[in-house]
């Protein structure tokens, strides 16, 4: 895909973007429509469906030959990532948004034959737009975010994770985790993957790790955490399967290892 036509669709996308955003703002205060899905923490509102319903619509109606990879229904049934792919979540971290009215993001990636082209994740209660172009960058609103350092160490790092990694979990012995956390400098846990992805970006995070995410979760923020020289992987450093969920690792390049070899295959179930 040739960066004119790239830049195109990025300023397209981050128009829908804080369209949908303003959307949600105006609307904050309504009663809110919560079901649940997988189970009884699952959530899901009418404001999810709504604004999946808006790219949907407009992604149809402007690219009809885009395809759409989503949460709540409105997407294709993907059986590759052939063409042109938009992966979006319309309200990463529905838990907060229903429990606190912040920290939840919308999180669009585009992928083109299966390469990530572009990453946009919006801070919608804060105003943030966090995004990239592949191979110009990653940006917090119009501030080109550097590159990560070089000089971290796991002692130093602040590394979000999830706290099911420490009392129930199915791939990672616990008290490996937990010699994990005692390792690292400090330990967070955000609820909105997308956002997580961007910390990392940021380098307010040096590293996230979660057991299990949708391929919407992580879409955007892959492209924006690869602009500054971090990397995502499952957790046993295999490559993410964009079709699929996968447990996660994104981080600063320099723990990575670590990380996998010191922690992880040391307690793999
Ligand atoms: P969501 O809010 O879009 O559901 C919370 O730790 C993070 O995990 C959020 O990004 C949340 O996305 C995601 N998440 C919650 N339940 C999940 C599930 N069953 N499968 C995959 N991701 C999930
Ligand atoms: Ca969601």
């Amino acid at each position: 895909m040739d960066l004119e036509i790239r830049e195109k669709l990025y300023r397209q996308a981050k128009t829908w973007v804080l369209e949908a955003g303003a959307t949600i703002r105006g609307k904050m205060n309504d009663p809110l429509v919560v079901d649940t899905k997988s189970n009884p923490n699952d959530l899901v509102t009418h404001m999810d469906k709504e604004i999946e319903r808006f790219f949907a619509a407009n992604i149809k109606h402007t690219y009809p030959d885009h395809l759409l990879l989503s949460e709540e229904g409105y997407g294709d049934d993907l059986k590759s990532l052939h063409g042109t792919v938009w992966i979006v979540d319309p309200i990463d971290g529905t838990m907060n948004f229903v429990h606190q009215k912040c920290n939840f993001a919308i999180s669009v990636g585009i992928y083109h034959q299966g390469i990530g082209e572009i990453g946009l994740i919006y801070n919608v209660m804060d105003d943030i737009l966090y995004h990239a172009v592949r191979g110009e960058g990653a940006y917090k609103d119009d501030v080109q975010l550097p590159h990560l350092r070089d000089d971290v160490n796991l002692e130093k790092a602040i590394l979000s994770m999830n706290h099911f990694w420490l009392c129930e979990n199915r791939l990672v012995d616990e008290t490996q985790m937990q010699l994990l956390v005692k390792k690292v400098r400090g330990t967070r846990t955000y609820g909105s993957a997308a956002l997580e992805f961007a910390y990392v970006a940021e380098g307010k995070l040096d590293g996230y790790l979660t057991m299990s995410l949708a391929p919407w979760d992580v879409a955007a923020g892959i492209v924006i955490v690869n602009e500054v020289g971090g990397i995502t992987t499952t957790i046993s450093g295999d490559p993410v399967d964009m079709l699929h969920k996968n447990s996660i690792l994104t981080c600063n390049p320099v723990i990575q290892s670590r990380i996998i070899k010191d922690y992880i295959e040391k307690g793999k179930k």
